[in-house]
């Protein structure tokens, strides 16, 4: 254990991980929980970003006795060029998981796909047209060919903006462009970013924030958009399912196998491979009742919102999975896998694989899959599991009883279609003020924070508010658990206007919109009701917002500012690392208004950022000449 263990109750939210941590510390095994304690007091340079390692002259840190580095470089600098990297490693992963699926897309059209098809015509042709891309007449082996070109551009473009760009409203575009942030090619962006953060480079810190802003365009506008496209072409646009979540979703007497990571090509070959019927005859020769495939973080996201497969939980579950003594293997892929995972892993019987060629693991067994057969490389690996239940230790088994229902698939297509084809009337229940405004609560999980309990504070106060709140990520699986996300229970927990339009349509007033990288569905759906009309013509005057309650990955940096710089405020559970400098601070936090029409905030307490966003939502209902339609609420 660490120096300063807080009691595990301070710790987490929900009974499941409390469970948990409460096994883990009677079997002296670490988790992030503890290795947290252990790596108190955190390094204050570091969390006020004022460290610099760019160069080898450095490491350089800022103080008031030494304002600059070696080079010359002052704080605002170093903060800055700390930040850009930031957002530019965020988008870096999720744009390349956009890359990932475009290429795959590529390969199915060139006949080389083994295994992996076009799903789902109907989002294959919404995209072309979307592109320009003429389709009328021709084959779906030429659109996807087409389009798969095109998205491959908006990597490589090195001096055009991109293409995706033009999905946005008018407005927005014209304000990207007046400020000279809209992006060329995502690889150039990225790349770019590294250029200017080098040493001797780039020195005036709102130069290299308005790179970072461009740089989140590409992935929010480029990489992630692209991914979130690729993905419903190829696996499916997801539609509304029903499954559950938590580690209760694991079986005693079945053989579990774990999912996590982020690209959804695995979990769509797993899911065929576990339903099998020669995996079903192998899974009888051990005696196990069957296969419990679930999922851990995005990855958990891409297959319930399309397979409706179960949840076992979240980012900081996925070491507290293991420490059930109940899972048999867990695959991993890319993004958010704690190197920790195979020590655990050998307290028990668990084998981990990852599959991944950029991301193995020491400690991990790793199992490419055959790029010609990569069903046959699953099942490979479903079998395994199953050989593997044999090695269970039933005294080391507690798997905690706790699993809640959900409802979730709900992409801006699904959300139409239960609107009736159009999402007009959501537009007309803002206007009515039944619905006070949306917004996005996304993002990870975090040891540093009593971990949930900032977003379920907060999801409950902002429904109750009769605000709709859509979510991603870690963030949508936080509140599954909480129970926000089961449309019989979370119902009553929600104001009368938005109770009575979420009945009237059949949906839950927290809606699990997908994965990390669908974080683009927001902006999306948010560009459709501007597109409705009525409520403005800019995503700047929509009645919205975003909020990430806890910060953890780059990713979660680089959404942040897509979202700003889309102009939607963004809500912070916890500041940035960039109080090191007072006029980076200021330039994230107040000057971007200036150019975007919209800025970070920070807002520890989920009470207040309620308030907060409700302040931010009467100020654009007021612009917009709606606020005096705005029921009281009745709470
Ligand atoms: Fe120090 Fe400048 Fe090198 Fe950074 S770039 S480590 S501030 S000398
Ligand atoms: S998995 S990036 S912890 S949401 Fe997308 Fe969760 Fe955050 Fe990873």
């Amino acid at each position: 254990m660490g120096k300063k263990a807080k009691p595990l109750e301070e710790r987490v939210t929900d009974l499941a991980s409390l469970e948990m941590l409460g096994k883990a510390e009677r079997e002296c095994i670490d988790t992030s929980f503890s290795r947290m304690d252990s790596q108190q007091t955190q390094c204050t340079f570091g969390m006020n970003g004022t460290c610099c390692r760019i160069c080898h002259m450095g490491p350089c840190r800022i103080t008031k006795t030494a304002p600059r580095g070696v080079c010359g470089a002052d704080g605002d600098t170093i903060v800055a060029r700390n930040f850009l990297r930031e957002v530019a490693g965020g988008g870096a992963a999720h744009s390349d998981h956009g890359r990932h699926l475009v290429l795959l897309l590529k390969k199915v059209t060139q006949g080389r796909g083994y295994g992996y098809q076009i799903k789902d015509e109907t989002a294959l042709r919404r995209s072309a047209q979307a592109y320009q891309i003429v389709e009328e007449g021709r084959t779906v082996n030429e659109v996807a060919s087409d389009l798969a070109e095109r998205l491959l551009e908006e990597f490589k473009a090195q001096e055009t903006s991109l293409q995706t760009l033009r999905l946005a409203p008018k407005r927005r575009r014209a304000i990207w462009r007046a400020n000279g942030v809209q992006p060329s090619g995502i690889d150039r962006m990225i790349v770019e970013a590294m250029h200017r953060t080098h040493i001797g480079v780039d020195h005036d810190y709102r130069n290299i924030l308005m790179h970072a802003f461009r740089t989140s365009l590409a992935d929010g506008w480029g990489g992630s958009r692209i991914a979130s496209t690729v993905s419903d072409i190829l696996f499916g646009t997801p539609v509304p399912v029903r499954s559950t979540t938590n580690l209760g979703v694991l079986g005693k007497s079945t053989v579990n196998i774990v999912v996590h990571g982020h690209e959804p090509e695995l979990t769509e070959l797993l899911a065929m491979a576990v339903k099998a019927p020669d995996v079903k005859r192998y899974v009888k020769q051990v005696g196990a009742e069957g296969i419990t495939l679930a999922g851990i973080c995005c990855t958990a996201n891409e297959i319930l919102m399309r397979q409706g497969v179960p949840v076992a939980g979240n980012f900081l579950q996925q070491e507290l999975a293991l420490i059930t003594g109940a899972v048999e293997m867990m695959i991993i892929d890319v993004q958010c896998c704690m190197p920790s995972l195979p020590e655990i892993a050998l307290a028990y019987h668990t084998e981990i694989v990852a599959i991944s060629d950029m991301a193995k693991m020491i400690g991990a067994t790793h199992l490419a899959l055959d790029k010609k057969d990569p069903l046959s490389s699953v099942k490979y690996m479903v079998k395994r599991a199953i050989d593997n239940y044999l090695k269970r230790d039933s005294k080391k088994v507690d798997i905690p009883p706790i699993k809640e229902s959900l409802a979730a698939g709900f992409g801006v297509e699904a959300i139409k279609c239960k609107l009736g084809g159009t999402l007009r009337p959501l537009v007309d229940a803002v206007i009515e003020g039944q619905i006070l405004g949306i917004v996005g609560v996304v993002g990870c999980s975090n040891p540093k924070f009593k971990s949930e309990d900032y977003v379920n504070k907060l999801t409950s106060e902002l429904i109750k508010h009769d605000i709709l709140v859509l979510q991603t990520g870690c963030a949508a699986i936080a509140s599954a658990k909480a129970g926000f996300m089961n449309p019989e229970t979370a119902m009553e927990k929600a104001g009368v206007g938005l109770r009575d339009v979420c009945k009237g349509v059949g949906i839950p007033p927290v809606l699990h919109m997908g994965s990390c990288v669908d974080n683009s569905r927001i902006l999306q759906i948010a560009t459709e009701l501007i597109f409705e009309g009525r409520l403005g013509n800019d995503l700047s005057q929509l009645p919205a917002a975003g909020v990430v309650p806890e910060l953890m990955s780059e990713k979660a940096v680089a959404i942040g500012c897509y979202f700003v710089a889309s102009g939607l405020n963004v809500i912070l559970g916890q500041p940035f690392s960039t109080t090191g400098s007072e006029n980076v601070t200021n330039f994230l936090f107040e000057e971007s208004k200036d150019y975007f029409g919209a800025s970070f905030h920070v807002c520890e307490d989920p009470y207040q950022a309620t308030n907060m966003i409700i302040d931010i939502l009467a100020k654009a209902r007021r612009t917009l000449g709606i606020e005096e339609k705005r029921l009281a609420p009745i709470l």
